[in-house]
């Protein structure tokens, strides 16, 4: 009998699913229309998930599971699992770091440069026709810009290095200065916004993040200022970003991520000085691909008994 795998959300490519399915006995949780009655029914059996960042891996689902052996997220940020929950089980947790990095710097500077060069308004310009009534209204350059990075982890390196591509400095904060990384370091994240044109968050999520980005920072990232979140839509306050964006107190902001995906509070979608994506960071068919097959390899290493690929716990 294969051992049970609850897959918790629908973003494996089918690829990777067929492979699951070849080595497990594959619970679909998103299909299913009564979740509750089917971890009821089937929670003995289950030994492993396969959890996405959008639903919650609690305390009170790995309790409810008591054969559970290992988590294998399918993201590089993991703050929807219960980590606490899973240590004190002695459960295993995967997730899948480098894969996605260039792809979602990709997507961060996709969006420093849609606002520096009002990328998406010149489409609707042309699209509608305004051209021929005029010029549209100047963008601002790159070069000797400060780019603030908050979180200088792998996404935040391949950010600075992109960054620097197109002439911007940076200064990045975190809980420490890193070791061999030579751009400047600034503890203060206040400090930080204050000496940003674009403050870009690439820190992980959860709680030691939470919130962070709210009225006081956007004061200090200022007018002339842009914020951009490739991170977790958790780090900022959206109400207080409303405000600053309304009152025009940061200049735009360019957003992967939302507090409640997929909504997307309304107020934001009807401002021109916001770029919004469908937090696409690692969305590419290579990269789900990639992200997929650590997916599988964790699994199946813990289940050979072989050393994890890219464990967390
Ligand atoms: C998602 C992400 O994982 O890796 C992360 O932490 O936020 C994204 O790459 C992706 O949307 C797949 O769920």
């Amino acid at each position: 009998m294969k051992p049970a795998l609850l897959v918790m959300g629908n973003q494996i490519l089918p690829k990777e699913m067929e492979e699951l399915e070849l080595h497990f006995d594959v619970i679909k949780l998103w299909k299913e229309r009564d979740p509750e009655a089917v971890l009821q029914e089937r929670k003995e059996d289950i030994v492993a998930i396969a959890s996405v960042y959008f639903v919650p891996v609690s305390k009170s689902l790995i309790d409810a599971l008591p054969n559970l052996k290992i988590i294998s997220q399918f993201a590089v940020g993991y703050d929807n699992i219960d980590l606490i929950a899973a240590k004190e089980r002695g459960i295993r947790v995967t997730n899948t770091p480098d894969v996605l990095t260039d792809d979602t710097a990709d997507i961060a500077l996709s969006l420093l440069l849609a606002l520096s060069r009002r990328i998406c308004e010149g489409d609707m310009f042309v699209r509608v026709g305004k051209w021929l009534n005029g010029a549209m209204p100047l963008g601002n350059s790159l070069k000797g810009k400060v780019a603030g990075i908050v979180g200088m982890g792998r996404i935040g390196q391949a950010i600075a290095s992109r960054c620097t591509a197109f002439g911007l400095e940076i200064v990045y904060q975190g809980p420490r200065k890193k070791e061999g990384i030579s751009y400047r370091y600034e503890p203060d994240l206040h400090k930080l916004a204050e000496v940003s044109d674009y403050l870009i968050l690439a820190c992980p999520g959860g709680a030691s993040t939470h919130q962070m980005v709210g009225s006081s920072v956007l004061k200090a990232l200022g007018s002339e200022g842009f914020l951009i979140n490739i991170s977790r839509g958790s780090v900022v306050v959206e109400e207080d970003l409303i405000t600053a964006l309304k009152e025009k107190r940061i200049a735009g902001a360019g957003m992967d991520v939302f507090a409640h995906e997929p909504n997307v509070p309304e107020e934001m979608v009807k401002m021109d000085n916001v770029v919004l994506l469908p937090h696409i960071g690692s969305a590419t068919i290579e990269t789900r691909g990639e992200m997929g097959q650590l997916v599988v390899k964790n699994l199946l290493a813990h289940f050979a008994g072989l050393p994890l690929l890219t464990p967390v716990v």
